[in-house]
């Protein structure tokens, strides 16, 4: 049998309000892999500290504010082609929050509303899975990537619950 590396953890949240209007915060990455895109928050999850520590912690680094009451909504498999490790992301919401909102040397946070997220300038997964998180649903998906742009293969369902 082929050895196969154990799956890269990694997290993503999404903070969510209803007021003014239903909208989302998302983090323009400035830096890094994959700057230039918007995305929710979130980064790899350190060996000390369950995945749901670290949600919370690459939040707070990425954008100053203290998020709770994470409902983990979905698990993503990512698959690169030449990459044999396999990135698995765990997709969380919250409407908790405190602190104060700050821009860091990797992110620059910003509200959207829900009906004008720039998918244009994102991971092309994202406006597949999206509605799951703002609907509320639960849901697990597969990308086979070819580079940083197109997709190859997709799975995507939504499941009965966390
Ligand atoms: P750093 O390794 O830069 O964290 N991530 C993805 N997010 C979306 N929406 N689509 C993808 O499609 C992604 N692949 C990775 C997980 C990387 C961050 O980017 C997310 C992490 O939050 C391939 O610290």
């Amino acid at each position: 049998a082929v050895p196969r590396p154990a799956n890269k953890l990694l997290t993503l949240v999404f903070l969510l309000r209803t007021q003014p209007t239903p909208q989302v915060l998302l983090g323009y990455k400035k830096r890094g892999f994959a700057h230039g895109r918007w995305n929710g928050f979130g980064g790899k999850v350190e060996p000390n500290e369950t995945i749901r520590e670290a949600a919370v912690r690459e939040m707070k680094e990425e954008s100053g504010l203290l998020v709770s009451n994470l409902d983990e909504m979905g698990v993503l498999l990512f698959e690169f082609v030449d990459d044999p490790q396999i990135w698995e992301v765990h997709i969380f919401r919250t409407t908790h929050f405190s602190g104060e909102m700050t821009e860091t040397e990797e992110m620059r946070p910003q509200w959207f509303d829900q009906c004008a997220v720039p998918f244009d300038q994102m991971w092309p997964d994202d406006k597949l899975w999206y509605p799951f998180v703002f609907n509320n649903k639960y849901f697990d998906g597969y990308f086979k990537f070819e580079g940083l742009s197109t997709i190859l293969e997709q799975r995507l369902m939504e499941r009965e619950g966390p």
